[in-house]
């Protein structure tokens, strides 16, 4: 089925990776159904994408960490919006860089509640429809620090290592029932994920690309798009997408810092 006949979810859609999600799925004429905690930025994003691409949007405010929540906000969807082609689990978060024996409760709490737990609420709730209709897709954003480890950076790497297995676990567990599961893992990206790593230091944030060419949200978007339209028999299972300038997660090239 063309993108253009499919309702496509993308959670965490009110910055960077999933804006351009959306951006994207919108270009290519698909239905929308938007979500994040922030709903001044939905409500402006739905509008925008409705105004520029003639599409179809619903927005809405969701906390994915909120199970209960979760479960509501999908089952008073609209008729018309209940049946979900493609889940785009794309909310998520880093907090701080303290080694782990310093880290924060607080911190390692929002992290494993939102990248593991979230993408497990919305997962739970949406399958048992897509199973029902034998077809479907599931497209997680995991994470270059889902394959490897980072000083600092024990408990985000093990969120995202977590979505690596929970990736393959349901890959395995949704073997025959049409549905696919793939994940697209980027390397460093430049959205607000940095700002947000360091409470809001922005300057502290801006450090991480000096003197490197990151990706930009609409390079990944371009990824996950690219995973969602391959032919119903092809499963893209597995991307791991990286800026030129990155070879692992500490190797980085900074060729022009003085410049
Ligand atoms: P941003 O901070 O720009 O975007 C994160 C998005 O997630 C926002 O829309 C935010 O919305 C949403 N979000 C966070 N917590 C919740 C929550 N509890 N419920 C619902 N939505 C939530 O960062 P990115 O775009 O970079 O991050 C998107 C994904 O990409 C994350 O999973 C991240 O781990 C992953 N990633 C990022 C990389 C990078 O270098 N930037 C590299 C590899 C992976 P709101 O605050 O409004 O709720
Ligand atoms: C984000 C990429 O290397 O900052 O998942 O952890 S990294």
């Amino acid at each position: 089925m063309p993108l253009s006949q499919q309702t496509v979810l993308v959670t965490g859609a009110s910055s960077g990776i999933g804006k351009a999600c959306a951006e994207a799925f919108a270009t290519a004429g698909a239905r929308l159904l938007i979500c994040a905690r922030r709903a001044d930025r939905i409500e402006e994003l739905a509008a925008s994408l409705q105004t520029e691409f003639g599409v179809q949007v619903h927005g809405f405010a969701l906390d994915v960490r909120d199970r209960a929540a979760t479960e509501a906000a999908f089952a008073k969807l609209p008729e018309e919006w209940q049946a979900i082609d493609i889940i785009v689990n794309n909310a998520g978060l880093s907090r701080g860089l303290e080694p782990l024996h310093q880290g924060s409760y607080q911190d390692w709490d929002e992290m494993l509640d939102t990248n593991v737990k979230g993408l497990l609420n919305v997962s739970r709730t949406l399958l048992p429809a897509m199973i029902e209709r034998g077809a479907g897709q599931v497209i997680n954003i995991g994470s270059i620090a889902g394959h490897e480890v980072y000083p600092g950076g024990a408990v985000y790497c093990a969120s995202k290592h977590a979505v690596d297995a929970i990736t393959r676990g349901l890959r395995i567990d949704l073997n025959g029932t049409g549905v696919r599961v793939s994940t697209v893992d980027p390397g460093l990206v430049d959205t607000e994920f940095s700002n947000v790593r360091f409470h809001g230091d922005d300057s502290r944030a801006s450090q991480t690309y000096v003197g490197m060419t990151p990706l930009t949200g609409a390079d990944v978007a371009a990824t996950v798009l690219w995973v969602a339209s391959r032919p119903p028999h092809v499963n893209a299972a597995e991307i791991l997408l990286l800026p030129t300038d990155q070879a692992s997660c500490t190797l980085v090239h900074r060729d022009n810092q003085e410049k």
